[in-house]
């Protein structure tokens, strides 16, 4: 059996290669420092992947921006204006043009790029927290091979004196993961794309190559028609392209299920299975019998989750299947995904709790656990005796460690009553109360909540950190900065505002840090897109709130106007999505601990007096499993914890929530039945296209569609936003209609900040005029 791994965190332990590509774009280095930056990067993962043991250690694993705009750009799919005149390799000018938007400057210039190339769409990649950029094609895409980099990548790697195992993305996913600008169907180009594939796998067999890792995790989708039929096509096709090369199918992130059938009809020399979130196919896979002159790649280990393995538990596994197959042979033991969605190595961790870090394995700790288990699977159990004790040891101290688990938290959750998920009267009622009591005019003016994080902010916030700035010192410069943002939005006639959200940084490890049962680590940066990294708060107890976590900033920044001033909250659902959590409780009981302890904080804000309270739940929608069958069942306890959340305030107390990312089409029932008084989403980019939604769908209550599309530096005029808005009102009565931009402004400057709010408010004004 052989130790496999699927892919290595790309940042590097001390987030190597953000700092590298930062450098670049700042103009601090040239494009050799970089490429020479990234390549002692990867070489180092690679070497140290071979030093946990590692068999078959991956390749090509480790673009420098995002795998998906990598494997565009290598066949070719790279839409006019970007400076690439149709062949040979892309450059870096290109490739980042395509990632980031083109910047006007010299290189671009001198390549023929535009100067307002924007950037390609960023989504999520399947139901992680990772963006990845959306190929852009048409029925004219033609495919051509502009450089075979899995190849080059593999000899660089045999260059070292390792013999990797290159990782391709599979040609159905990623005509599936992206987009048609013509409306035409991505799997028609099929054809064309697959001697694209066979070139380069002819090229890695030529060089001695002998397994590549395909990945097609759409087989852990509900697969869209045709698609089963391009899979047969496409595999068919690279296993004849070279045929004494060996094929890895990879799928992951969740059960094949009915697709189980099929992906073991396809011509691969092994199939990998996610054995954590897929553990439901095993009986199906060995009663089927995966053939024996097949490989079985066994993701035991979670690449989803910071948990230590239950060693034996996967021996257990792992010794079923060999007996299952009469035998180890031909079995590679691995993680269940790549290892992106995890930090490199906890032991760098010198600031965790030691009882809670003897719990965690990062990266370089799963590894071991990977070459551990297939040390058992060869020489016994008796082999790795000591590592299945100290498993052992582990999870049983984590079971009886007594701040795990709260009893008030258990006794609370067992309380919750069918009426704490509702508020008191129905919304028409409501809106009645609050009108009455925030006398607002027709089209209220708001924003998301946050303003910028300018240059300013971040150095004190560094220096505070650092201790040469004192508590004293940086609560004053926090509450300078929150007063000039109320005195700037009174002036622009913003009618409900916000204080800013200056003391907050990632607002998930804001409220985490002010909650009990999370933890934080310092080096735990997991990619989020291109440069730009999380450090997810992991969650290991029941959590509470101890104290008041908003209500200080709220009542300093409420005392300094008249107008109301919103409270902010991030929601339970959000919360739970965007950290590592538990794996001893259903997420759902998780979530539901989060809701109360936001429920406490809302109702503490409503006491003292605040009539608007936001709870944002921007990764609502990124959480909705990958199959259909489970998103129901999401989709109710999601809603709930919002409920319990919300539910707390009287009639007259108004809550609003907001949500990133378009595509609401599917669950818009979902959001509706959240029952907020008032919902922001983002609209501006689609120009108001999610508005169809609500053409077959009465959405009850209010809601602020974008007018001012937040994520582009461009500010657009009044005139813009008011014909966004009068499209808005052919849709959604006058009474139920907001006026803000599209999301948090924390990312921009106040350069472009204050003409665009200035913009928003004329844009209602308008509107206004024209309604009477
Ligand atoms: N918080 C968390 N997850 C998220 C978002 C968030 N996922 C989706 C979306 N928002 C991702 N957006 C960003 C935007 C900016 C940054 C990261 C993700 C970012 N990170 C800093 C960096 O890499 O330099 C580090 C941040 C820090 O120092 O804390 O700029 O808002 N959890
Ligand atoms: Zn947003």
């Amino acid at each position: 059996s052989i130790a496999a791994n699927l892919g290595f965190p790309r940042i590097g332990r001390r987030r190597e290669l953000k700092a590298a590509l930062e450098a670049f774009w700042a103009g601090q280095s040239d494009e050799a420092v970089l490429l020479a930056r990234a390549a002692a990067l990867r070489g180092g993962h690679q070497a140290l992947q071979g030093a946990c043991g590692i068999g078959h250690i991956p390749s090509h694993d480790a673009p420098l921006y995002d795998h998906v705009l990598d494997h565009a750009t290598m066949l070719g799919a790279i839409p006019a204006g970007y400076g690439w005149r149709g062949e040979g390799p892309v450059s870096l000018a290109t490739s980042f043009a395509l990632a980031r938007g083109a910047r006007g400057s010299e290189p671009e210039r001198a390549r023929g790029i535009a100067a307002d190339a924007p950037a390609l769409e960023m989504t999520k990649w399947f139901d992680t927290n990772y963006h990845y950029l959306v190929p852009r094609l048409d029925a004219d895409t033609r495919f051509v091979l502009t450089e075979n980099r899995p190849l080059a990548l593999y000899a660089e790697a045999l260059a070292d004196g390792r013999r990797t195992r290159p990782v391709l993305l599979g040609p159905v996913t990623f005509l599936l993961l992206s987009k048609t600008v013509d409306g035409s169907q991505a799997l028609a180009l099929l054809p064309r794309l697959l001697p694209v594939y066979a070139e380069i796998l002819r090229g890695l067999a030529a060089a001695g190559c002998a397994w590549v890792q395909v990945d097609e995790p759409v087989l852990a989708t509900d697969l869209p028609p045709g698609a089963a039929d391009a899979l047969r096509l496409a595999w068919r096709s690279m296993a004849g392209a070279a045929p004494g090369l060996n094929l890895l199918l990879a799928s992951y992130f969740g059960p094949l299920g009915d697709n189980l059938e099929l992906a073991l009809s396809l011509p691969s020399a092994g199939l990998h299975l996610d054995l954590v979130r897929g553990a439901a196919d095993l009986p199906a896979v060995l009663a089927a019998g995966l053939p024996r002159d097949r490989w079985l790649s066994c993701g035991v280990v979670d690449g989803r989750n910071v948990w230590r393995t239950d060693l034996r538990g996967a021996f257990r596994t792992l010794e079923s299947v060999a007996q299952a197959r009469g035998g180890a042979g031909r079995l590679m033991v691995s993680p269940s995904c790549s290892l992106l969605h995890v930090p490199v190595d906890v032991g760098q961790e010198d600031g965790l709790d030691p009882a809670l870090k003897r719990s965690l394995a990062f990266a370089v700790q799963k590894l071991a656990e990977v070459r551990a288990l297939t040390l058992g699977l060869e020489q016994g159990e008796g082999a790795i005796a000591d590592a299945l004790g100290a498993s052992d040891a582990a999870r049983a101290a984590r079971k009886s460690d007594s701040r795990v688990s709260d009893p008030a938290v258990a006794a609370r959750l067992a309380a919750v009553a069918p009426e704490m998920l509702q508020r008191g009267a129905p919304y028409a009622r409501r809106a009645t109360a609050q009108a009455a009591r925030l006398a607002l005019p027709v089209f209220p003016t708001t924003s998301i909540g946050s303003w910028p994080q300018t240059a300013e902010i971040r150095q004190a916030r560094a220096a505070h950190g650092r201790g040469t700035l004192d508590d004293a010192g940086y609560d004053a410069f926090l509450l300078a900065e929150t007063e000039a943002a109320i005195r700037w939005q009174e002036e622009a006639g913003v009618d409900v505002l916000v204080h800013g959200e200056f003391e907050r940084n990632d607002m998930v490890k804001y409220f985490g840090e002010q909650l009990a049962g999370y933890a934080f680590t310092r080096h735990g940066w997991v990619q989020s897109y291109g440069s730009r990294c999380v450090a997810p708060p992991i969650i290991w107890g029941d959590v509470s709130r101890p104290a008041p976590m908003t209500l200080a900033w709220w009542q300093r920044a409420q005392a300094l106007t008249a107008r109301p001033v919103k409270g902010m909250l991030t929601g339970p659902v959000t919360m739970l999505h965007w950290s590592f959590v538990r794996d001893d409780l259903p997420r759902d009981v998780v979530c539901r601990q989060i809701a109360l302890a936001l429920r406490d904080e809302v109702a503490e804000l409503e006491a003292a007096g605040c009539a608007i309270i936001q709870i944002d739940e921007p990764a609502f929608r990124e959480g909705l499993p990958l199959r259909r069958a489970e998103q129901t069942n999401y989709l109710r306890w999601a809603v709930e914890c919002f409920r319990l959340s919300a539910s707390a305030v009287a009639d007259g107390t108004q809550i609003h929530t907001h949500m990133c990312y378009a595509e609401f089409n599917d669950i818009i029932g979902a959001i509706a039945a959240m029952d907020a008084d008032a919902i922001s989403i983002e609209t501006a980019r689609s120009r108001m296209e999610l508005l169809e939604a609500f053409e077959s769908f009465d959405y009850p209550n209010a809601i602020g569609p974008g007018v001012w599309d937040i994520h582009s530096p461009r500010v657009p005029d009044s005139a813009e936003m008011t014909a966004l808005l009068r499209r808005a009102a052919a849709r959604i009565p006058a009474e139920r209609l907001w006026v803000n931009p599209d999301c948090g402004c924390k990312t921009r400057g106040w350069a472009e900040v204050r003409p665009a709010m200035a913009h928003v408010v004329a844009a209602a004004r308008q509107l206004r005029a024209e309604l009477v």
